[in-house]
């Protein structure tokens, strides 16, 4: 054990500390929560109540590990480390976490494997000893995947305030409940969601734990990488318009088929990114008007992500899908329209923090990812890193999504040597001292 480490065992408080939970064990707690027969894998999205009982369960494991928890008001939980001396209670804090959220028919390990990482990383610094000189704590923050109000990390972007908080409440699931009615049936007061700078000014780094949604790790045979970049990734609704009508009485000359142009346009979009090397454009959401298997559609809404690593060419992409979908429609007696639902561009990580963590970790792979996440978010505003876990099938958003067992410990660990290593740094004077 080093110096500090033995000094600080001596002297720890006797807080409670978790009966050696491991990673594996705290998912298998939870594996039984939103699980969707229908689909495979697991569907949770946000303020249901198979999110409403994982949230339960973090905040009975919070609880259980002496952190002190909270909400905030636009539902991000908090459990922060007791700040016994020596922290420094004015130094920005140390922070990290995940989110609980699933796409529909997700996997197990996307959001709840950071937070169960997070959790079990407590414990590991307490069985080390580990005294933090600066505040710590964890988060889980709501609706990272906009499964159900459609713009994702909603929860990061109220904290940060890089979405219009009356937007926000304005957004609507598929049952045309919006954001501000669903929040406010669950706990928060729609009036005060939106930026919270206090909050994020408490924040000196952050760093969040993810399953690989890729292959890097297996490729590099390692089980744990860091995370250099984020793509940029946006989400446009189009909106194709027909003439609904009897599926059995309407001659084929007389149509003019939504569902034609949308299947045309699923194609234009697979062509278009194939075109531009490295993009990535995805239909997988497409809902016709009404919906009967003996009806012409009158609308069709499709949803489009689109990404790269340059947001140029992300703009490239969608111009000339809007372009080609104008056509198509046209061609096909329809109308169409386009909007925008959501934009990040792409992501650098703090590279003095991927830096730190590469000595921390060494052999570590440094990795970008393709997929969102609520540290590209708070990376506009604060020390940000993120830490990937291998996934042998490198499938993710998917039943198939998976980590073995040795591998979500390794993750753990690593966190934990991270954290470790930004706990007991020196706190300079530095206002917003991050790393
Ligand atoms: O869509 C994403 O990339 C993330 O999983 N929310
Ligand atoms: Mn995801
Ligand atoms: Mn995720």
């Amino acid at each position: 054990m080093t110096e500090t480490r033995e000094a600080d065992a001596a002297a720890a408080p006797a807080l409670p500390v978790a009966g050696g939970d491991t990673v594996t064990g705290l998912l298998a707690e939870i594996a039984a929560i939103g699980v969707d027969r229908v689909r495979g894998g697991y569907s949770r999205p946000v303020f249901s109540s198979a999110e409403h009982d994982l949230r339960a369960w973090y905040l009975a494991q919070a609880s259980k590990r002496g952190l002190q928890v909270d909400t905030d008001r636009n539902g991000v939980i908090w459990a922060w480390w007791p700040g016994e001396p020596p922290v420094d209670t004015s130094a920005p804090a140390v922070v990290t976490g995940s989110h609980l959220d699933s796409v529909p028919g997700g996997g197990a390990f996307d959001g709840p494997l950071g937070v169960a990482s997070a959790l079990v990383a407590v414990d590991l610094l307490r069985a080390r000893g580990v005294r933090p000189v600066r505040p710590f704590a964890l988060t889980v923050f709501p609706e990272e995947e906009g499964s159900r109000f459609g713009v994702a990390c909603l929860g990061s972007r109220l904290l940060a305030g890089t979405i219009d908080p009356d937007r926000a409440r304005s957004l609507t699931d598929l049952n045309g409940d919006s954001f501000a009615e669903v929040a406010a049936r669950n706990g928060l007061d729609p009036r005060f969601v939106g930026a919270d700078p206090e909050a994020l000014a408490r924040i000196g780094t952050f760093v969040e734990l993810h399953v690989e949604q890729g292959r890097g790790l297996i490729d590099a045979h390692q089980p744990v990488g860091i995370g250099s970049a984020v793509l940029g990734h946006g989400r446009w609704k189009l909106s194709i318009s027909g003439e609904g009508n009897h599926a059995g009485t309407t001659l084929m000359a007389d149509r003019k088929d939504p569902m034609v142009a949308a299947a045309r346009l699923v194609v234009l979009v697979r062509d278009t990114a194939r075109a531009h090397p490295r993009a990535r454009a995805t239909v997988g959401r497409l809902q016709p008007v009404p919906g009967g298997t003996n009806v012409i559609a009158s609308r069709v809404d499709l949803w489009l992500d689109a990404r790269h690593m340059d947001d140029a060419v992300t703009a490239s992409v969608v111009a000339e899908i809007h372009a080609g979908a104008e056509l198509i429609a046209a061609e096909e007696g329809c109308t169409v329209t386009l909007t925008e639902e959501s934009l990040s561009a792409t992501v650098h990580f703090d590279p003095a923090l991927r830096d730190r963590l590469a000595t921390v970790l060494p052999g570590a792979p440094v990795l970008d990812t393709g997929a969102g996440h609520d540290a590209a978010i708070l990376s506009g505003f604060v020390s940000t890193a993120m830490l990937f876990v291998r996934n042998p099938s490198g499938i993710s958003h998917s039943p198939e999504e998976y980590v073995e067992d040795s591998d979500a410990e390794a993750g753990a660990a690593a966190l934990a040597d991270a954290l470790e290593a930004l706990l007991i740094s020196p706190v300079t004077d530095t206002a917003r001292e991050t790393v």
